[in-house]
């Protein structure tokens, strides 16, 4: 069922389930689905909160998600650190109509494999002839790349006017100790193009197909954060990117839960700050507005924005809430969607929506 803005409920019940904690949330609106990941599990529900499927089995870490309103489907970061295997899987959600459907053999669900990744999270960055692995506390991995979690379909940086792109934000370990791992890292695809790379998901012989390079690379000066951008967002009605974050704690940064970028500001090619060999990045400007801290001209938010945040149609938003449900008698990872509008006032931005 279709909804106007009138009719979005304030709140939305995502379920309780025997998972990881929820990750991120996509909406589709016209057809009146939410999808949320779990970890480990992606569920779809309708705008009241009844499950109308879920896919399950997922030995990685499915992150945040958006739907693709050109295709119809569902796109995801995921994760096999292990494997050094890192990919955007696709749901076609049309498909996903039960409980319990399996990440491998239902055909919900395909793969591309994102090089680029591989190349920045194994990169040995003090050239020991070591990669240290799935660790913080290294001076590998190339700006400090963890992986990628942050997901969201939006027009290219600098262009709001143009055709749509999918936008990959990195996760970022937090290390206070290296001056490398101060920038968020966002990756650009043009999906038009990936039909030949998809491919069923093999998580026990990971598969590499996908594209050889990226279509866009940018960096937004944030500090340092844990675990990068959890949450990245595109809303059309303001023409701004949401960056949601867990804060770090680097002293002499404000760490902030959320940042900011304008989709109209153009990237301007710049050296990059603290890196162990000169180079050059495409650097994207933060929104000169929020809490400015004056010491390092960083502007940010105070608003939780890290496992679930999705914008509507007119300044509305759905951002999780996540907590512990007990009523079975064991813990279960569980969240709701509370709807907020955006005002743009520091220090949150956004305004409750309440009944
Ligand atoms: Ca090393
Ligand atoms: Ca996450
Ligand atoms: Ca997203």
């Amino acid at each position: 069922m279709a909804l106007t803005t009138e009719l979005y409920p304030t709140e939305i019940s995502s379920g309780s389930w025997d998972t990881g904690h929820i990750q991120g949330i996509a909406v589709d609106e016209k057809n009146g689905y939410v999808y949320s990941s779990f970890t480990r599990m992606l569920v779809k529900t309708d705008f009241h909160g009844n499950v109308l499927g879920t896919v399950e089995g997922f030995t990685g870490h499915l992150g945040d998600v958006d739907f693709n309103e050109m295709d119809g489907r569902v796109y995801g970061s995921l994760e096999y650190k292990a494997d050094e295997a890192f990919y955007v899987a696709i749901f076609d959600v049309d498909n996903l109509v039960r409980i319990g459907m399996d990440a491998e053999t239902s055909g919900v669900v395909t793969a591309v494999h994102l090089r680029e990744v591989v190349a920045d999270y194994t990169a040995d960055m003090d050239s020991d002839g070591i990669f240290d692995g799935d660790t913080a506390d290294t001076a590998d991995h190339r700006y400090g790349c963890s992986g990628i979690d942050g997901i969201s379909f939006g027009p290219e940086f600098g262009n709001a006017e143009g055709p749509q792109q999918l936008m990959v934000a990195y996760g970022i370990y937090e290390n206070n100790n290296r001056d490398d791992n101060n920038y968020q890292v966002i990756l650009q695809y043009d999906v038009s193009r990936w039909g030949e790379y998809e491919r069923a998901l093999t998580q026990v012989n990971p598969h590499r197909s996908g594209p050889e390079d990226v279509d866009g690379k940018y960096f937004v000066r944030t500090g340092n954060t844990r675990y990068g951008v959890q949450n990245l967002s595109y809303d059309r009605s303001s023409r701004l990117w949401f960056l949601g974050v867990y804060r770090g704690s680097k002293p002499g940064y404000p760490n902030h839960n959320l940042y900011i970028v304008d989709g109209t500001a153009q990237p301007e090619v710049e050296l990059l700050e603290g890196q162990p060999r000169e180079e050059k990045g495409l650097v994207l400007p933060l929104l000169q507005e929020g809490i400015l801290s004056e010491d390092t001209g960083i502007y940010g938010w105070e608003f939780k924005a890290d496992v679930g945040f999705e914008p509507l149609a007119n300044g509305y938003f759905y951002v999780a809430r996540n907590f512990y449900d007990y009523s079975s008698g064991r813990r279960q990872e569980s969240a709701r969607l509370e709807l907020y509008r955006w005002h743009g006032v520091p220090p949150m931005g956004f305004a409750r929506v309440s009944d």
